[in-house]
């Protein structure tokens, strides 16, 4: 995730932020940080607190690395659906940077 060959870490938080843990060369975790835009931190906007699930990938083949997120909606008893959020590497592949580019919709 930060180009310096060691696998790292990106976890949901019950309460619907994702936290980054870097990978030292003994193959320990430090500490873990909320990944965010340049703006806020990257959030499940549910009105209650849910799950957030994080995947990378380069969406957009520019050989920067992106972030598609699932977040599971919950604003009221009937609403159940779980959404897709892309987020974008405008950053560097050691330093990403990621700007939210809204829901993937699909046949739209
Ligand atoms: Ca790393
Ligand atoms: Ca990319």
């Amino acid at each position: 995730m930060n180009g310096d060959g060691l696998d790292d870490l990106i976890a949901g938080e019950y309460n619907g932020y994702l936290n980054f843990f870097t990978r030292n060369a003994n193959g320990t975790l430090n500490t873990g940080t909320r990944l965010r835009t340049q703006d806020v931190e990257i959030k499940n906007p549910a009105r209650w607190e849910k799950g957030i699930y994080p995947a990378i990938t380069d969406w957009n083949n520019d050989g920067l690395k992106d972030m598609v997120v699932a977040f599971h909606h919950y604003n009221d008893p009937q609403d159940t659906k779980t959404c897709v959020s892309l987020f974008l590497n405008a950053g560097t592949e050691t330093d990403p940077v990621f700007e939210d580019k809204g829901y993937i919709m699909a046949g739209g």
